[in-house]
């Protein structure tokens, strides 16, 4: 596969997560949405739910806040519940942005940041630098079934020439609307890393399994040169 795969986990079938997790322990790592009816109207997935999750998985869990106090307290909460990756929702964070970077590098996890469509690649430009991913929001953040916003898709672009030229580390995700219509055109834009929810994966077949096979063949497609 061209990109890495990273399965929206607020998606999957919360009556059937043990099985569930026999296929998604594929992906290269599982996105575990955290909401707190504040930033965005309404309420996913939490640092307790990783911590369960923990116990069926060794795939990194990418913590995706979206939550108005974003702070240490919350950051230390899932680290302690075993996430792999902190990505931090950058218009929230903008005067202790360092402090929670720093926090979540020296406990060995990787730190994150995302941007939504509303808002410009500056918002994470002055610590780019130390960012191990940035996720491009390509839906309004909160929801699963959006409409995808193509005006993202610049922004994507502008960040791969920026990583290349500067020989940034950080990974290209984009969430929100990743599927069959969508893959190519962010692809061909810069996108490394696909959080495929309700369109790309999990509404593709009743049975999961062939769910992934329907994706991984479409992704194969839309991504040949
Ligand atoms: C949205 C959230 C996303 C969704 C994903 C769902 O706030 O951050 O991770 O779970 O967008 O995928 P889809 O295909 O329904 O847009
Ligand atoms: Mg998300």
């Amino acid at each position: 596969m061209k990109v890495k795969i990273a399965p929206s986990l607020m998606c999957m079938d919360m009556l059937n997560v043990r099985e569930q997790m026999k296929i998604l322990n594929k992906a290269d790592y599982l996105h575990i949405d955290i909401l707190d009816w504040h930033y965005a109207r309404n309420l996913c997935l939490s640092p307790a739910f990783m911590h369960q999750l923990k116990t069926v998985t060794d795939v990194p869990m990418d913590a995706h806040l979206m939550v108005d106090n974003t702070d240490l307290d919350l950051v230390d909460l899932c680290i302690a519940s075993g996430a792999g990756i902190i990505t931090l929702p950058s218009d929230v964070v903008q005067n202790r942005a360092f402090r929670l970077i720093d926090r979540i590098k020296s406990a060995g996890v990787k730190a994150g940041a995302h941007i939504n469509p509303a808002m410009p690649l500056d918002m994470v430009s002055p610590y780019i630098h130390l960012l191990d991913m940035i996720t491009f929001m390509t839906v309004d953040p909160g929801f699963a079934g959006q409409r995808f916003v193509a005006e993202s898709l610049s922004k994507i672009t502008l960040s791969k020439q920026l990583k290349l030229e500067k020989g940034y580390a950080f990974e290209i995700q984009v969430d929100g609307c990743c599927n069959k219509n969508t893959y190519k055109q962010l692809y061909g834009a810069g996108a490394e890393v696909f959080v495929l929810g309700s369109s790309g994966l999990f509404n593709n077949a009743p049975r999961l399994e062939d769910a992934w096979e329907i994706m991984e063949r479409e992704i194969e497609k839309q991504t040949e040169e």
